[in-house]
Order: structure tokens, then sequence, then C-alpha cells
């Protein structure tokens, strides 16, 4: 059974979403007011081609037009998981099928994953150019707001991203048009509410709409779709990392009923073993910390026994 809400009238189209030229002069102090007002912002003047970008979404294509059974046959041979219509192991439905890779240190070309016979490489390789872009882009965001927190060194969030044993994940979602969804009067939901564990996600999707943020005034506001920009969504990690000086963003997705959405996101996460509390750089004035100390194997194994509309890091403030 897929979630269906009531019909959201009033989440037009935000038009002031935050959009940063990285090559802005003052791009470091936008980039920590859209973190600290929004938890969501989006990227223009990077240096990733639109080619590269939609080379992955056209394999991404390729195998989600692939059968039920072609496609848990590919991904069971490899280490991606394929999902569809369910997300996450505790029950959430949406109407959506992905396929998620846990990333490690090695170059992700060498995953046996094919969908073809003639080009038996080509997912693999267009995905390993695509995340290793990313990663770049998501480490040069994460410099340029250290610069504007005037924090350093410069790397003090980068280089959480930058371990080798970075806990990193890569998702592509597919959400198929859901036709029922006007003749209902209701939006399906494709994946619902949610705030991401992570420190920072970077998502690219295709022109279809879809993508709701919640506002600090409760309101939902659809974002709309920009193939060639990235987006960034703040996870509960960084509201950690900077004591709650950046808010991590509610996100959810809704069905379109006619055209499919696409989306490539990269979860920027630490290492397993890395403690998480508040930089003590940001704790100079004398600020308390919020939360308590923990690792991201221990936020992230609490997570997956969540669901996914639940804020975890509740468990994790102070009282
Ligand atoms: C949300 C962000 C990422 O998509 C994800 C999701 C994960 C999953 O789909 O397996 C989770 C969800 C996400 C948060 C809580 C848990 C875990 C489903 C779920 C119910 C891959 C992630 O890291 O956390």
């Amino acid at each position: 059974m897929v979630a269906r809400s009531k019909p959201t009238d009033k989440s037009s189209f935000f038009s002031s979403i935050p959009s940063i030229g990285l090559s802005e002069p003052d791009s470091e102090s936008l980039l920590v007011k859209a973190c600290e007002e929004v938890g969501f912002f989006k990227v223009t003047n990077h240096a990733i081609p639109l080619e590269h970008m939609e080379r992955l979404e056209a394999e991404a294509e390729k195998f989600f037009s692939l059968t039920q059974l072609e496609k848990e046959n590919a991904a069971q041979a490899s280490p991606f998981v394929y999902r569809n219509k369910s997300i996450g192991p505790n029950g959430d439905v949406g109407w959506v099928e992905s396929l998620l890779l846990p990333i490690k240190a090695e170059s992700i070309s060498q995953i046996s994953f094919s969908i073809s016979k003639d080009n038996p490489d080509s997912f693999c390789s267009a995905a390993n150019h695509y995340i290793l872009s990313v990663k770049k882009l998501a480490c040069e965001v994460l410099e340029l707001l250290a610069e504007g927190l005037k924090i350093q060194p410069r790397n003090v969030f980068s280089k959480l991203l930058m371990d080798e044993e970075s806990d990193a994940v890569f998702r592509i979602n597919h959400y198929p048009p859901c036709p029922e969804h006007q003749a209902l009067d209701c939006n399906v939901i494709g994946f619902g509410e949610h705030t991401d564990p992570q420190i920072i996600s970077v998502l690219r999707s295709n022109n279809t709409t879809g993508l709701q943020i919640c506002l600090r005034d409760g309101s939902w506001v659809s974002v709309p779709p920009d193939k060639t920009s990235f987006y960034f969504i703040v996870g509960d990690v960084f509201q950690v990392l900077t004591n709650g000086r950046f808010s991590r963003v509610r996100h959810r997705v809704m069905a379109s009923s006619t055209k499919p959405r696409v989306s490539m996101i990269y979860f920027g996460a630490p290492a397993l073993r890395e403690r998480i509390a508040p930089l003590p750089m940001l704790l100079e004035g004398g600020e308390k910390s919020l939360y308590k100390e923990f690792t991201w194997y221990e936020y992230k194994n609490y997570a997956y026994r969540t669901i996914l509309a639940d804020d975890r890091l509740r468990q994790f403030g102070r009282e």
C-alpha cells in the first residue's frame, strides 16, 4: 500500500531557495546563511559538465527499464542494493524504486554491475566518474563553509568525507509516473518526509518536479527542478557539528502523474569510528553543547532502527 496525502496546494514553488554561484565573491557567507536559515541551497557555477550527469542518468534509465527480475538479478550479484517501493528496513513505503551503493574507498569501477552485455562496464564507469566529481564538489562547498564560519583548519569538515573510511552512500531514485494520482484527487508520496542522518547530501535530478522542503515555519515548499545544478541538504550530523547553528532540513518527494523523476544523491558521511560532537572552536564563547557525543556507527545503527519520519536526533540531545 503506497502512502497518500491530501492535496497540498499550499506547497507552491519557493522562488527564494538560496542559489549560490561558487565563483561569487561572497559565496562563503551566502552558504553559511543558507545553512543557518534553510538547511538547503542550490549550487550553480560548479565545474561538473551536464554531459557527465546525463551519462549516468541515461545508464540509470536503462537499468530502471529492465524487468523486475532483471533488476533484482543485476543487483544481487553486486554491492548495489535494489529496492522497489520499500524504504529502509522498518516498513516504510513509497512510490519509488532505488539503487543504493555503499561507497568504499576503492574505485567503484572495479565493481561488477552489468546491465548491458554489449558494454558491461558502462554503468559503473559513469557512476564512478560522477561520484568522484560530486564528492570533490561537496568537499569544496564544505571548505567554503568552514571559511564562512571563520574556523580553522579549512578542511575541518571536508576531511571527514575525504577519510579513506568515510561511510558515504550513493543512491539513485526512480519515481515512475503515477497516473492514478489525479483520478484519486490526492498526492502520492514518492519518498516520505525525513531528515538525512549524514553531514551533507548532494542531489541532482532530471527536470521533473517532486522534491519539497519544510521551512522553519512548518510550511512545505516545492523545489523547482534544475538538471544543471546541485541541491545541498544539511543532514543531522552537520547540525550537531555546528551545535545547531546549521539546521538540517526535512524533505520529501511527491510522485508526478505524468513524468518519471530520476534523482542521484551522494550522502557525505564520516567514518564509522568518528566521534561526533560540536566543534570546540564553535563553543569558544562559553556556549554549551546541545548534544551528547556519539560515534557515527552509533548514530547510524540507531537510525536504521527508526522509521523514516522519526526525529532521530532527539535521542542524542542533552536534557
Ligand atoms: C535517509 C537518507 C538516505 O536515503 C539513506 C536512507 C535509509 C535507507 O533508505 O535505507 C534510511 C533513511 C535514510 C533514514 C532512516 C532509516 C535509514 C531508511 C530508514 C528508515 C540511505 C540513509 O542513510 O538514511
